[in-house]
């Protein structure tokens, strides 16, 4: 098959497209480099050295002996998305490139605007280039189980049976985002799902839960690796517990620790996302598939990390500081994911065993996290004013706090 990524030099879709070459698929990859921009922005980069896009390009050809096609742009130009589709043609287009983090969604309302228009515009030029150019490509979109945020009741994949007043119906199980960012996300969902049925697309809704990992199967060099975050607006939970832990810090569950979250190995997230695209959905067809392993509390994650820690001779603290978010700190979740199973995903990963992969490989970019030391404290509040403390029992920083000056530009360089 002939597969587009939007978002090819990011977290996943490096991975994503390595892994699809591997498997015999033709990739073509799309990308405008933002978020190599915006981790800047908050003052940090990669823990891992991540090399131009151009040179990714070279190692590809020389280490796996494959193509990977490639064109620079920016999916805020109706132009340029439907110049793309018009002239690749893709059977499916694994649209990844949206700004994917909650923290930085919740900066100002700068961000919080940049982040639903870029995203929310992005996903409509594809499904009206899709429209124009190749109405029979499958679109595989990143979503997040983030959208349905915590209820009180079992999760599940997009749609559930109601009866209400004696009458019943399967309707889109309600949406609760937990960030702007996350809202920006449920808004897609929408937008997939009402193309999907005038343009007769066919649309599968990926939720995705927080990713774990640092390696694929297909990263068998130093000039393939992906991109690993730390900081506190880019680096999501697990990675950034175990980045901690090599810097000696504080690991850093927030509040009472006991939020839950399904969880997902980078290898078992590129596995999911290659089932999604070689099955595709039907004309006209909108599914989602819940995408994850195993829910986990943050504060089991936590002392998971400070156990395997040990191993490696190192002795993290654990500290509560006061939640940032606004989030329940204690709630029952029961996600439901069998749609992929279906299509055969099996897990290959098992916790432990990537949590020492990452430990492996952050120490030995050790010198890259102490550079970065400052920006794993979290500063970004989602209630303003706050006066809560950020961190109990925290010391004075011993670098000067990033901040975040400006407002993020929509026009992304090219
Ligand atoms: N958390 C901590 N300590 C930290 C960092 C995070 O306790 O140092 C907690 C957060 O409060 C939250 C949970 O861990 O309850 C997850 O936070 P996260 O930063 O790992 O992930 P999140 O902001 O939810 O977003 C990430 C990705 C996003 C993806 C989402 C999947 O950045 O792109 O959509 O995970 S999900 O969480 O299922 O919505």
């Amino acid at each position: 098959m002939k597969v587009l990524i939007t978002g090819v030099d990011g977290y996943s879709g490096w991975p994503l497209a390595l892994h699809l070459l591997a498997r015999g698929h033709e990739v073509v990859g799309i990308d405008n480099f933002v978020t190599r921009k915006r981790v800047k922005e908050v003052g940090s980069w990669s823990a891992t050295p991540i090399p131009t896009f151009a040179k990714r390009q070279v190692a590809v050809r020389e280490i796996m002996g494959k193509e990977l096609g490639f064109y620079r742009g920016d999916l805020q130009n109706y132009d340029f998305v439907h110049h793309v589709l018009q002239a690749e043609h893709p059977d499916a287009i694994v649209h990844l490139a949206e700004q994917r983090s909650a923290p930085y969604s919740m900066i100002d309302v700068h961000h919080a605007v940049a982040t639903q228009v870029e995203n929310l515009t992005g996903t409509l030029h594809i499904l009206y280039a899709m429209k124009e150019a190749c109405p029979d490509a499958h679109l595989v979109k990143m979503g997040t189980m983030g959208e349905y945020g915590t209820p009180n009741t079992d999760i599940p994949e997009g749609f559930f049976d109601v009866e209400f007043h004696g009458r019943k119906d399967h309707l889109p199980f309600p949406r609760q985002g937990g960030s702007w960012y996350h809202w920006s996300k449920v808004f897609d969902s929408g937008d997939v799902m009402f193309a999907a049925k005038i343009f007769n697309l066919r649309a599968t809704d990926v939720m995705q839960g927080v990713i774990y990992g640092i390696r694929t199967p297909e990263i068998t060099d130093d000039r393939l690796l992906t991109r690993f975050d730390f900081d506190e607006t880019w680096g999501t939970a697990l990675n950034r517990f175990i980045a901690q832990a090599v810097l000696g810090s504080p690991i850093t569950p927030y509040g009472r620790g006991e939020q839950k979250r399904g969880f997902l190995a980078l290898e078992d997230s590129m596995q999911s996302l290659r089932l999604a695209v070689e099955h595709p959905a039907a004309p006209g067809e909108y599914r989602v598939f819940n995408q994850f392993d195993a829910s986990y509390s943050v504060n089991e994650l936590a002392d998971r990390v400070a156990r395997i820690a040990g191993e490696f001779d190192l002795k993290p603290v654990i500290e509560h500081p006061a939640d940032p978010r606004v989030e329940a700190e204690q709630h029952y979740y029961q996600p439901i994911h069998e749609h992929l199973p279906a299509l055969g995903y099996r897990r290959t990963r098992e916790l432990d065993e990537v949590v020492r992969e990452i430990f492996t490989d952050l120490l030995r970019f050790r010198r890259r996290l102490e550079a970065g030391r400052h920006v794993v404290v979290p500063t970004v509040q989602w209630r303003v004013p706050d006066s809560r403390p950020l961190l109990k029992a925290r010391a004075a920083p011993e670098a000067p706090l990033p901040t975040h000056p400006g407002s993020p530009s929509l026009d992304s360089p090219a």
